[in-house]
């Protein structure tokens, strides 16, 4: 029979997350062992010279050596559906996180965000607005510092994005305000269905003080509400406490119960769904105490990040936009809506790695918008057929190619859109480097 050591762990995952936990647990005095199913995963180096002394456990999960630990801090690009995590949790090992030893550890107020689309633009907003109000902020998670290493900084708040698989892990986060802001498909290849999916995003909302709410997706409601307080965002409403939007001869306003806050024409994001994110941004930041009029003067100023929905050139008369960052479909429903030119009509570039998904909603927006469709990637076939035959239709072998054809379809005030509705790992690093090339293939048109 095994063993089971309850003063050790095993930190399940070495990349930038593994590598957190290790500093952060070798710190705490934990005796931890490392375990990644990769050869060489990308944090070996690092380990091996700052912690030569950490047993590290490479390839094949080992279910054996799993159960010799009852405590598993498992990163997030590894499923907790494992056969050898799922054994070791069975024999009563506890499953936890990084976002959960952070949220155990955390000396300061934190503001969290997740949702299947719009967190990295919310999670900015939020933490740029903190910084000119004067806030020591430390911002991190899924945007890309992992949370453990904003311990110790001298942070007075915390903004942390998180993705469905960090809060899968994370049994109370305790957040001051937290929010999801709205559920549509996406990493059906790690769920079983949606409503899993869908159950990991409401964790957000375990020990939360207040609640941001998006009164326009139901998805982002707390199940559980005891001593929840809700701040609520959503299109056209005069409720109370709410962030909405209203309509005059001046324009679209957003606004807070009656208050007009800020015309939508002021801000340099483009489209509904950016207006939906400044309302959520300022939702959280209300919660968190910020004044109102340095969160406006940031949200006038914020220019938006690259890969989504950034505007790279005009050439012949025709918008390039690079929305990379389109990685499910209701990204790039979203993109497609709220791109669609007033005179013209877009040419969309998308397919890739769909994760599973179904590509089925966006028929009808691509049916309304779209002059032609351009192809690529492993899933493209997929996206075909979910769109039928109603518009013109090209599959590509490269992107090159596809901006080529994009280019030669496109008519003088159309948009050709890149917004894939699919991961990029099929042709490309990350969806940086897609939007990266695209970015390079366009300036050189
Ligand atoms: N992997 C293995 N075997 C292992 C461990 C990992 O094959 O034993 C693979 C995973 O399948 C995955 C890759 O290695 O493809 C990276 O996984 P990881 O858990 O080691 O990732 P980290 O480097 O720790 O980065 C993670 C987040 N990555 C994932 O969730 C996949 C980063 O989000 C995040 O910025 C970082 O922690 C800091 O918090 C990236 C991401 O793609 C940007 N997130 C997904 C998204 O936004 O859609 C959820
Ligand atoms: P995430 O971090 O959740 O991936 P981002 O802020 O990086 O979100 O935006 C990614 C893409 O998702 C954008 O390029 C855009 O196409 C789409 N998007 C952004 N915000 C929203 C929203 N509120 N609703 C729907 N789609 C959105």
């Amino acid at each position: 029979s095994v063993i089971v050591s309850d003063r050790r762990t095993l930190i399940v995952g070495l990349g930038k997350t593994g590598l957190s936990c290790v500093r952060y647990l070798s710190e705490q005095g934990r005796e931890i062992a490392v375990a990644d199913s990769r050869e060489a995963p990308p944090g070996l180096d690092e380990l091996r010279a700052g912690w030569p002394d950490v047993p590290v456990h490479l390839g094949a999960f080992d279910a054996e050596l799993f159960a010799g630990f009852n405590e598993l801090v498992v990163s997030p690009g590894i499923n907790i559906a494992e056969p050898a995590i799922a054994r070791a949790s069975k024999n009563g090992a506890r499953i936890r996180g990084d976002i959960d030893l952070f949220a155990e550890a955390a000396d300061a107020p934190i503001v969290a965000i997740t949702g299947s689309n719009g967190k990295t633009t919310v999670t900015t907003l939020v933490g740029e607005m903190a910084k000119a109000a004067g806030r020591r902020v430390e911002v991190g998670g899924n945007i890309g510092t992992p949370a453990l290493e904003l311990l110790g900084r001298g942070a007075d708040l915390y903004v942390l994005e998180l993705s469905s698989f960090q809060l899968e892990t994370t049994e109370e986060l305790n957040a001051l305000a937290a929010t999801v802001l709205n559920v549509s498909d996406d990493h059906m290849d790690r769920y079983p269905n949606k409503m899993a999916y869908f159950q990991a995003k409401q964790r957000i909302f375990r020990g939360c003080k207040n609640a941001v709410v998006n009164l326009d997706d139901a998805l982002s409601t707390p199940m559980a509400r005891d001593n929840l307080r809700f701040i609520c965002f959503g299109f056209h409403r005069v409720n109370p406490e709410t962030f909405s939007t209203r309509d005059d001869d001046q324009g679209t306003w957003i606004t807070f119960g009656f208050d007009n806050l800020l015309l939508a024409s002021d801000l340099h994001l483009m489209g509904q769904h950016n207006i939906s994110n400044v309302m959520a941004a300022l939702g959280l930041g209300y919660a968190a105490g910020l004044p109102m009029e340095v969160m406006l003067d940031v949200a006038r100023r914020f220019p938006g990040l690259p890969h989504r929905c950034e505007f790279i050139r005009q050439v012949g008369g025709v918008d390039y936009i690079n929305d990379s960052k389109g990685t499910n479909v209701g990204a790039s429903v979203a993109a497609i809506e709220s791109l669609a030119p007033e005179r013209g009509k877009v040419v969309l570039i998308a397919g890739g790695d769909g994760k599973g998904a179904d590509f089925a909603p966006l028929q009808a927006p691509v049916l309304l918008h779209c002059r032609a469709l351009v192809l690529i990637g492993q899933d493209a076939g997929q996206v075909a057929e979910a769109i039928g035959n109603g518009v013109d239709s090209h599959i590509a072998r490269s992107l090159a190619e596809a901006v080529t054809i994009a280019s030669g379809l496109a008519q003088d005030g159309d948009r050709v859109l890149l917004s894939p509705a699919c991961a990029s790992f099929d042709m490309f690093r990350d969806y940086g480097d897609r939007g990266d090339q695209f970015r390079t293939l366009v300036e050189a048109l």
